[in-house]
């Protein structure tokens, strides 16, 4: 078999659907061309290949490149003082309700220009990069007027142009009220669902539609809207749901057929039946679990039971998740949440790629699709998730380089 390049001498995590647990390997190999997997298994089954480029990896265990599914990756500004406003007292809703929280961002991403924003975004996403991330999710959203989300919008694009990682964007115009629309919530939807959403369609500016649906956000009937003006445009949509509230938003996406609803930890039983049925993967986000120090679970085990697929994120955003690492990520799922260590596994790899809609391009190791590996210095995977502060990447492939 002809490729560009075969790892060899490697322990394999596949991730495959049709395996068990994390579909371990050992002694696999993996062959890619043109950027595509070709081959991948045990050396012993492998066709005889013929290889541009040969690479031993003495025994070191290769994932799917990791991917996280919900950032809020773009942003001006800071909110270190918020944070410690939040230290004396404050809870997150009160700064919100009090003209801080997103809207102090949305000010300060307003001001900054397109190559300011860019160069303060470009360290967050090195940081993923560099604990193996290879497909990674970005929202708008704190622009919050036209000029404002096409701005945040091209920056995630072009983070794509700078760095070689898979850039996924999301409009996420409906995150939070600006303040030229206070008291006229309805008037902002309209600049949405009118004006901001068939803009960036035309520019091609987003893969997805996401709304922040919550007493500080918008409403279920408000929501509704935005879903409805997505799909008349083609674009898929998820959600912000269930995170502060039961404002039953996990059902309403999933009545839309979402690819994901995320946060949930206010989820009810209605609207995991609801998830399952139309197939919405749940994205977790236990970082921002922490950072908000709820205490609140999302129903694990009710997720579990329904077969909801369950997706890791960090969140990264200034408010509540200033989160830049998917091993942490991983590591508070397990401690918070008590998730196996398969399932932060599968959280950060094929759930996280389903959750984008791109389980046929990424996020398991199998013939067909993009060639984008982590290779670690670990002696088991369970080391991924259990350590903290800790990065044993040695290698990162996206689209076999
Ligand atoms: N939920 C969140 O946790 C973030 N956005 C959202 O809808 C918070 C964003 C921020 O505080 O800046
Ligand atoms: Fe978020």
């Amino acid at each position: 078999m002809d490729c560009d390049r075969l790892w060899h001498d490697a322990r394999l995590a596949t991730l495959a659907a049709s395996a068990p647990g994390p579909g371990i390997v050992e002694h696999g190999v993996i062959a890619a061309r043109d950027g595509r997997i070709v081959h991948v298994g045990a050396a012993a089954d492998a066709p005889g290949f013929n290889a541009s480029e040969t690479i031993d990896c003495e025994g070191r265990w290769i994932t799917p490149g990791l991917i996280d599914p919900h950032t809020h990756l773009v942003w001006g500004g800071d909110r270190a003082a918020e944070f410690e406003l939040r230290l004396a007292g404050a809870s997150y809703e009160e700064i919100a309700r009090a003209g801080g929280g997103i809207v102090s961002t949305m000010a300060a991403t307003r001001a900054a220009s397109e190559d300011e924003l860019l160069a303060a975004t470009l360290p967050r996403l090195d940081a993923l990069i560099a604990e193996g991330a290879t497909t990674v999710e970005v929202k708008s959203g704190y622009g919050l007027s036209l000029q404002g989300e096409l701005k945040q919008l091209r920056v995630a694009r072009a983070l794509g142009r700078h760095r070689d990682v898979g850039i996924r964007a999301t409009f996420l115009g409906a995150h939070a009220l600006p303040p030229e629309y206070v008291g006229n919530p309805d008037g902002y939807i309209d600049l949405v669902c009118n004006e901001i959403l068939p803009a960036v369609a035309a520019e091609h500016l987003a893969d997805a539609v996401d709304a922040f649906c919550e007493g500080i956000g918008f409403s279920p009937a408000q929501v509704r809207r935005v879903f409805t003006a997505a799909k008349a445009l083609g674009l898929p949509v998820k959600l912000h749901a269930e995170q502060l509230s039961n404002l039953h938003g996990a059902a309403l996406a999933a009545e839309f057929g979402a690819i994901s609803a995320d946060h949930l930890e206010y989820l009810d039983d209605d609207g995991i039946s609801a998830m399952a049925r139309s197939g919405t993967v749940a994205t977790l986000l236990p970082g921002a679990y922490y950072f908000v120090r709820e205490t609140k679970l999302p129903p694990i085990e009710a997720l579990r039971a329904a077969g909801v697929p369950i997706a890791l994120a960090t969140d990264c955003n200034p408010g509540t998740s200033p989160l830049t690492s998917p091993l942490l990520t991983m590591n508070m799922a397990a401690t918070l949440f008590r998730l196996t260590v398969d399932e932060c596994l599968a959280g950060v790899t094929r759930n996280a790629a389903r959750a984008l809609g791109l389980e046929a391009e990424t996020g398991t190791l199998e013939a067909g699709k993009s060639c984008d590996l982590a290779i670690w210095d670990i002696e088991r995977p369970a080391q991924l998730v259990y350590r903290m502060g800790f990065n044993p990447l040695h290698t990162r492939v996206w689209r076999g380089r």
